[in-house]
C-alpha cells in the first residue's frame, strides 16, 4: 500500500504538473497551498522548512525526506510507479531523450521565471524591467521552438505514451507568454499539450488548481 505524501503546492503552478502526475498515478496526497499570489511578502513562509528556495513543488515523503525541483520530483514519481507507464524504463528506448527534456523544460525554461515573474530581482531600476521580462518571454518561446525543432512526437511528446514530460510542457507553457507563443514557435508540440488539457481523468483536477479561465492560451 502507498501512503500519503505531502506536497506543498498552489494552484497555478508549476506544481501543479507533479499533482497531475499523482492524480493519473492514483497516488493519495495531501496538498498545502503555498502561495495565494496576493503580493504579500509572508507568501510561501509555509514551505521553507521544506524548502529553503521559499519555492513549490516540494514533496515530503512518508519517513519525512524532502524532494525538490519539479523535473526530479516528476521523474522519481514515474520511477516509483512503473504500473502507470509515465516514463520509458531505465534502459528503454526513449529515456535518454526524456531525461534531456525534463532537464531542458527545468534549466532552460522554468528557472526563467525566479527572474520574470519579479523582474526586481535582477534589475534594481525599474525603468529596466519591462523589457527584461519582454526579452526572457522572447527566450521561452525561443527555447520552446528549439525544443519542438529536435522532437518526433506521435500523438505525445516522446511517441503515442503519455509522459510526465507531457504533463510537464502542458503546465510550464501555460504560463506567460503562455500557449499561442507556444504554438506558433513550436507546433509540434500543440498536438501533446491539447492532450493533456483534454485528458478525462485530469479534467477535476484542472478545474480545481488550474482553471482553463478567459483567455488563458494568452
Ligand atoms: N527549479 C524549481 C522552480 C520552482 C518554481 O519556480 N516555482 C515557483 C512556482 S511556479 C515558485 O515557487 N515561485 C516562488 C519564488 O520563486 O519566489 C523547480 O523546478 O521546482
Amino acid at each position: 500500500m502507498t501512503e500519503p505524501l505531502t506536497l506543498y503546492s498552489a494552484k497555478g503552478s508549476g506544481a501543479v504538473a507533479v499533482e497531475a502526475a499523482l492524480t493519473l498515478i492514483g497516488r493519495p496526497y495531501a496538498p498545502i497551498d503555498v502561495f495565494d499570489w496576493s503580493g504579500d511578502p509572508t507568501d510561501g513562509e509555509k514551505v521553507l522548512a521544506a524548502n529553503p528556495m521559499r519555492q513549490v513543488p516540494a514533496l515530503v515523503l512518508p519517513d519525512g525526506e524532502v524532494l525538490t525541483e519539479s523535473a526530479a520530483i516528476l521523474i522519481w514519481l514515474a520511477e516509483q510507479h512503473p504500473e502507470a507507464g509515465l516514463a520509458p524504463a531505465p534502459g528503454a528506448p526513449g529515456r535518454a531523450q526524456f531525461l534531456r527534456w525534463m532537464s531542458y523544460v527545468s534549466s532552460a525554461i522554468y528557472s526563467l521565471y525566479w527572474v520574470k515573474d519579479d523582474p526586481a530581482r535582477l534589475a534594481p531600476d525599474p525603468a529596466a524591467r519591462p523589457a527584461l521580462v519582454e526579452a526572457a518571454h522572447d527566450r521561452i518561446a525561443d527555447c520552446w521552438r528549439m525544443m519542438g525543432e529536435q522532437i518526433t512526437p506521435g500523438a505525445f511528446i516522446l511517441g503515442d505514451e503519455l509522459s510526465v514530460l507531457d504533463l510537464y510542457v502542458a503546465v510550464v507553457s501555460r504560463f506567460r507568454p503562455r500557449r499561442r507563443r507556444l504554438y506558433a514557435a513550436a507546433p509540434k508540440l500543440e498536438g501533446p499539450v491539447r492532450r493533456v488539457d483534454a485528458d478525462p481523468r485530469l479534467q477535476a483536477l484542472w478545474a480545481e488548481r488550474m482553471p482553463f479561465s478567459t483567455g488563458w492560451e494568452g
